[in-house]
């Protein structure tokens, strides 16, 4: 494959390049850093939104209503859809590509699933740099759509500008069950399936929950409850207002520019990582060290601990690390 005809395509604003460019990205494909080096120079012009929430609240369907009203606001839209992996496949299911159908019909919206394999906090590990290449393709909005777990990490609020958080009226009661970190990370509150009761006593629990929080854990954002109903597609209008002034208020505030420059040192933190594992794991002089430190600690020899920090300084020793 030629690189620099690819770079060149993507930059000509080509779709297939877009595509080939995150599928290279999602295959972690060894020369992908030639890529990102070009694409990492377009980033920046995005507003990327993270929609987060329980399996089924609705993601998918208000991902695709909100596309289509950012698009009638002239704004261009490129979406990720995390999907969880089959765990029999390893692929990744469809069911997000055909509820998004109205979506990919449209040629200012660009949509593409990624398989969740290996990453936290319904992302996939590389998600963030798939982010990068739609944000550097020019589109205005990125959404992206995490896997709907049912424990929620964090990690997308770390990946975004605006963490949207949907839940629906069934919760209310459940408020106080909800894991911690799900109030802490929504900047917006979504409750879907507004057509269905309940959704008003959600709101108010929610409301009741976020008093008793900390004051300023979001500086002076009075952090919304919206309710919309995707499928009726009420309060989308709402929702997208609110998502422009959140990006205004962290623009005027210059907390975009803080919040990115975390956001890259926790791209570079998780890179790093990744790569150190590897190198770890794919050296052959260290994997003997490591099963010959396995038995030891199984013959009571040697603690985990020590093992590891023997590990270490073995590593540390090998010019190839
Ligand atoms: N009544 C009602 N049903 C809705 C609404 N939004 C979505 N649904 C339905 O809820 C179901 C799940 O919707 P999805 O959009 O797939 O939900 P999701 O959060 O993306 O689901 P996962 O990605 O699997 O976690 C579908 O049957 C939708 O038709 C809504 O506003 N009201
Ligand atoms: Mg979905």
């Amino acid at each position: 494959m030629n690189i620099p005809d690819l770079i060149k395509q993507f930059k000509n604003r080509d779709r297939r390049a877009l595509s080939r460019v995150i599928s290279l990205i999602e295959n972690e494909y060894s020369g992908v850093s030639d890529i990102m080096r070009e694409v990492h120079l377009l980033t920046g012009k995005s507003h990327r939104i993270g929609i987060t929430g329980p399996p089924g609240a609705g993601k998918s369907t208000l991902v695709n209503a909100l596309s289509q009203e950012i698009r009638r606001r002239g704004k261009t839209v490129g979406i990720i859809a995390v999907d969880p992996t089959s765990p029999f496949t390893g692929g990744s299911l469809l069911g997000d590509r055909i509820r998004m159908s109205a979506a990919l019909t449209n040629s200012d919206i660009f949509m593409r699933s990624m398989a969740s394999r290996g990453g936290t906090g319904g992302l996939a590990r590389t998600t963030p740099q798939a982010a990068d290449a739609l944000d550097a393709f020019g589109f205005d909005v990125v959404l992206i759509e995490t896997v709907g777990v049912g424990q929620l990490e964090l990690d997308v609020a770390a990946t975004v500008d605006t963490t949207v958080v949907v839940l629906v009226p069934e919760t209310s009661g459940n408020v106080q069950a909800m894991k911690a970190g799900l109030i802490e990370i929504a900047e917006i509150f979504v409750i879907n399936k507004a057509d269905r009761t309940g959704a008003d006593n959600l709101r108010q629990e929610l409301l009741d929950a976020m008093d008793l929080m900390p004051p300023g854990l979001r500086g002076d954002w009075e952090i919304p409850v919206l309710k919309t109903s995707a499928i009726e597609e009420t309060g989308i209008r709402e929702l997208a207002d609110t998502l422009e002034k959140h990006y205004s208020y962290l623009e005027e505030k210059e907390i975009l520019k803080t919040n990115r420059l975390n956001q890259k040192k926790r791209n570079i933190i998780n890179i790093m990582k990744y790569e150190i594992e590897n190198r770890l794991w794919l050296n052959k002089d260290l994997k003997p060290h490591l099963d010959s430190l396995s038995q030891q600690c199984l013959d009571g020899k040697i603690d985990p601990y020590i093992a590891a920090n023997i590990f270490l300084k073995h590593a540390d020793n090998n010019s190839d690390i």
